[in-house]
Parts: C-alpha cells; structure tokens; sequence
C-alpha cells in the first residue's frame, strides 16, 4: 500500500482536484442564486465557498477515474451535488439547537452572520437543491435515467434517516451519555460514514461500473469513513482552533469519542488499521486505484 501511496503525489492530486471541485461549486452556486429564494442565498453561498477539504467531491471524481470514467466538468458538478448536502449538513449542525459553532473553516458560520432562522432554511433549501442538481449533471453527462434514479437515491439514501440524518439523531441523543464501541462504530457509520461511501460509489455508478466494482468502493468507503471519524475525534482532542478553524468541542459537549474509549495511542492505531484493511480490501476487490488509496492515507494523516 505505501508503495501505491508514494506514486502519487498527494499534495497535487488534492490542489488539482479541489481547484476543479471549487469552479464547479461556483457553477452550482450561479444556479442556486436563481434557484432560492433571494435571502436564502447568501447564507447558502457562504456555506458552499467557505472553503473545506472537498473530500467528497475528490472522492467521487477519482472513483469516477479509478472506473475508467473520463473526467470533464460535468462529473465535478455531480461532485458539487454531494458538496450541496455536506454544506447544508454543516450549517445546520453549527446551529444553536445542534452543537452551537461560530467558527469553521476559520471562517464565522453562518448562522453568527446571517441569522439562525434564514440559516435553517437555507440548509433546508439545499437539500431538493442538490438532487435537482445532481440529475442536471447526470444529464450533461449523457447517462440514462436508470443511471441518474441511482445516484439521485443513493444520494438521498447516504444523507438521510439510515445515514447522515440518523446518525446525527444518535449523536444528539448521545450527548451526556457514554456509547460502546459498537454503539459509536454505528453512528459515525451512519453520521460521517455514509456521505463519504457515497460519493465513491456515486462515481462509480456514474462511471457504469459493475456491481462487484461498487461493493469494493462501497466497502473502501466504510472503512475510511470510521477512520475519518476516530481521525477527527484525534484531531479535536490535540490541535487548537486555529489550526483545527473550529473550536474543539467534542469535551464542551461531553460527547463520546475514540479517544475517551481508547485513549490516543489506541486511537491513532485503529485509524491506521482501518485505512490499510479498506485499501487491502480495495485492491482484494481488483479495483487498482493508487489515487484512493493516497486519498485514504490523507484521510488518517490531514491536520484538520
Ligand atoms: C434532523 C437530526 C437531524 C439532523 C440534520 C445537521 C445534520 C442533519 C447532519 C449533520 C451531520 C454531520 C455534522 C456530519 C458531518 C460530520 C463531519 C465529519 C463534518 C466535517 O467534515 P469535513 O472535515 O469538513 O470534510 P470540511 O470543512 O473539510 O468540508
């Protein structure tokens, strides 16, 4: 696996990358300032351009790659779609009734600059947003409509009630409260895990791969998505906000995290382990994608 992670350049591949993911999210918001209405925009806008690693969209596109797809706009704009809902997922969980965030991004959230009210209704405007979306992309991209359902439900599926949605619920109602292992595992599965899955296999459908290709991204995706999480509880519990641009607030909240159910050294290992199972798994699946799995080596090492 190292030897497929130093074929690439890491730092070049997510600069290329994400400087595609931010002209497409630019595309999308000339869209959006048509398509909602006028004082929802602003908080959207700032919402979607605030900046952020743009996991998801680089996942989607290098799936989309890694499956013989051949990258032009339209594949970002599909990448943009699932931005949309991580974007709103962030506004709303910033929010006072959720965990209560000035700042992300190094940048005050939305919500401090425009109101908690217009804020909620921005994200809720978001959500149609990003499906309508999604299907003008499939289209550019000449898929059939079997095609376009797919990723349009795999995307409602990730971000709803059996994904983000739910594991969020689980995550408010866990505040206070101590969750094992396995009750943890399941949330962020569910919470964090499920969108990142997504966006892999989403380039995956929209490169026409088989079904045996889409559940060896679907499971390399489970994998680095919990690796993710345990990658940010670490990350809440030893960097500061200014490097963090948010403030750590897993302790304040007194949410259950990897690191108080493993301690750090623990922690950090299980993150790794994670990445080399789903990359070993990924290659096991005959999907050979060096890019994946240097984005899976980011994913354990980024610094916020
Ligand atoms: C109605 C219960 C209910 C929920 C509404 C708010 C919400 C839906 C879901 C929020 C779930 C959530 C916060 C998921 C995101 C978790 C996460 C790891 C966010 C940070 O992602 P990064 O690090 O962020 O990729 P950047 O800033 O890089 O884009």
């Amino acid at each position: 696996m190292i030897a497929d992670r130093l074929s690439i350049d890491l730092e070049a591949l997510l600069r290329d990358e994400k400087a595609e993911v931010e002209r497409a999210l630019e595309r999308a918001c000339g869209w959006l300032a048509d398509e909602l209405p006028a004082e929802l925009f602003p908080p959207a806008r700032h919402a979607i351009l605030s900046g952020g690693k743009r996991l998801r969209p680089v996942l989607c596109v290098v799936a989309y790659r890694a499956c013989g797809g051949d990258p032009g706009p339209a594949v970002y704009d599909l990448g943009a779609a699932i931005e949309l809902i991580h974007a709103y997922s962030l506004m709303h969980d910033d929010l006072p009734c959720m965990d209560d965030a000035d700042l992300r991004r190094g940048q005050p959230t939305p919500h401090t600059l425009f109101g908690e009210a217009i804020t909620a209704r921005a994200g809720v405007a978001l959500i149609p947003a990003a499906s309508l979306w999604a299907l003008r992309a499939s289209k550019k991209m000449e898929l059939d409509d079997a095609i376009s359902r797919r990723i349009v439900s795999e995307l409602n599926r990730a971000s709803g009630a059996g994904g983000m949605v739910g594991g969020q619920a689980l995550d408010l109602e866990g505040e206070g409260r101590r969750l094992d292992s396995n009750g943890l595992d399941r949330l962020h599965n569910m919470k964090t895990g499920a969108l990142l899955t997504a966006s892999l296999v989403i380039g995956g459908i929209a490169a026409r791969a088989p079904e045996s290709t889409l559940a060896g991204l679907d499971g390399f995706g489970r994998g680095i998505g919990l690796a993710f999480q345990v990658t940010d509880d670490i990350l809440d519990a030893t960097e500061v906000a200014a490097d963090l641009g948010k403030h750590p607030s897993d302790g304040l909240l007194d949410k259950s995290t990897y690191i108080a159910l493993y301690g750090l050294d623990e922690a950090i290992k299980r993150a790794g382990g994670l990445v080399e199972a789903a990359s070993v798994a990924l290659r096991g699946s005959g999907i050979d994608a060096p890019e994946l799995i240097a984005l899976a080596s980011y994913v354990v090492e980024r610094k916020n």
